[in-house]
């Protein structure tokens, strides 16, 4: 079998490699530091990509490659100062391809980008240049002329994911049904309302955008002084709704309890939080951001809570076939937990209304 460091010398890497050690605690990808002679700082990033979930590994790379270039030629043309730390760069292997295949599994390499740093959570001014972060990363894609392949179909389509859990309630796989009948009926009184974005979007009103899908602030770096240097893990980089980046980002950051609460009394949407990214998300869309998308953020703030209770309960009732658990109810809690956070949520809504539109 490859050891790690034969697996990085597949790559183009310079300099002789000295030691190769675990970086972060990612659920989905494995992620490696690796240090070069000579050198204290690591000098590139090796990760795994879990291909269970991303399937279709050239399109992934595909997609993060014509992403990168993108933006780095935007900020070329800017003549922005240290790009090597705003944009992430990706190494090819010696036979020049995206990604390296070990007849198992599947491997990337990218430079790593020196000191930089990651928050867990966000004040309300990190909130606002978290916004103005993601806001301009789509804002930068909001004219790239690539075809961008969707790396998990249909992922926050949300007509899909309220069939994977009337498939999963009709199968009842493990029994669990009848005690989340409660959700169950209340995720069907709104589902109606819930798939707005979609039927805008058949009507031929709502467009799709590339997106980053996985706008948490953990998904941003950081440089010593509390400026973002860029957007990192781009897995999820595709063509989707806006609300995607503004709904998930808001999901994570603004729930006052963390995401499998279980004392639902913690968790609350924070309105200071909701105020400070959506400040500095329309500062960073404002070149191309459509009326009809900016009049449905608070449809975005309710949507995505409301897609993850979908996506926790069905894992739930298939028997915890997606999602790692730490204990067997876990699901369950964490459909409990966005639920809550969902009826917070919709009770803001008129209020979220109101803000944006005095904006
Ligand atoms: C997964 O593992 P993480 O935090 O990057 C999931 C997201 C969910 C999130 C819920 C590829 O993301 O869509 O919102 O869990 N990612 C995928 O915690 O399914
Ligand atoms: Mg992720």
């Amino acid at each position: 079998m490859e050891t790690l460091r034969d697996i990085v010398l597949n790559f183009k890497v310079d300099g002789e490699i000295a030691d190769v050690k675990p970086l972060g605690e990612g659920l989905i990808n494995d992620t490696f530091k690796v240090y070069v002679k000579n050198d204290d700082a690591p000098k590139y990033v090796l990760q795994r990509v879990n291909n269970a979930i991303f399937q279709d590994v050239e399109l992934l790379q595909d997609n993060i490659e014509k992403v990168t270039n993108h933006i780095r030629k935007k900020l070329t043309d800017k003549n922005v100062d240290d790009i090597e730390r705003k944009v992430l760069r990706f190494l090819r292997t010696k036979d020049d391809k995206k990604f390296y295949f070990d007849g198992e599994k599947y491997w990337r390499m990218m430079v790593f980008i020196p000191e930089s740093f990651t928050y867990q959570a966000v004040t309300p001014e990190y909130s606002f240049t978290a916004g103005l972060a993601f806001g301009e990363f789509q804002s930068m894609l909001s004219d790239i002329d690539a075809t961008l392949g969707e790396t998990i179909p249909s992922f926050h389509n949300i007509e899909l994911r309220l069939n994977q859990l009337k498939e999963a309630v009709e199968k009842d796989a493990v029994g669990r049904v009848k005690e989340v009948q409660y959700y169950i009926d209340e995720i069907e009184k709104r589902a109606e309302a819930m798939c707005l974005g979609e039927r805008l979007h058949r009507e031929g009103k709502l467009p799709k955008r590339i997106c980053h899908c996985d706008t948490k602030v953990n998904n941003m770096l950081f440089d010593k002084d509390g400026n973002v240097l860029c957007v990192i893990d781009l897995d999820t980089v595709m063509p989707s709704f806006i609300f995607s980046d503004f709904g998930d980002f808001l999901r994570s950051a603004a729930n006052t309890g963390a995401e499998d609460d279980k004392n639902l009394d913690n968790v609350d949407f924070n309105m200071e939080i909701f105020k400070a990214f959506t400040k500095g998300y329309l500062e960073g869309t404002k070149s191309f951001l459509l009326p009809v998308e900016k009049e449905n953020l608070p449809y975005a703030a309710k949507l995505f809570p409301y897609m993850q209770t979908v996506r926790f309960l069905a894992d739930y009732i298939n028997g915890d076939t997606y999602y790692k658990i730490q204990y067997p109810e876990h699901n369950l809690v964490r459909t409990k937990a966005q639920w809550k956070l969902f009826e917070c949520a919709e009770k803001k809504e008129s209020e979220m209304r109101e803000f944006i539109m005095s904006c």
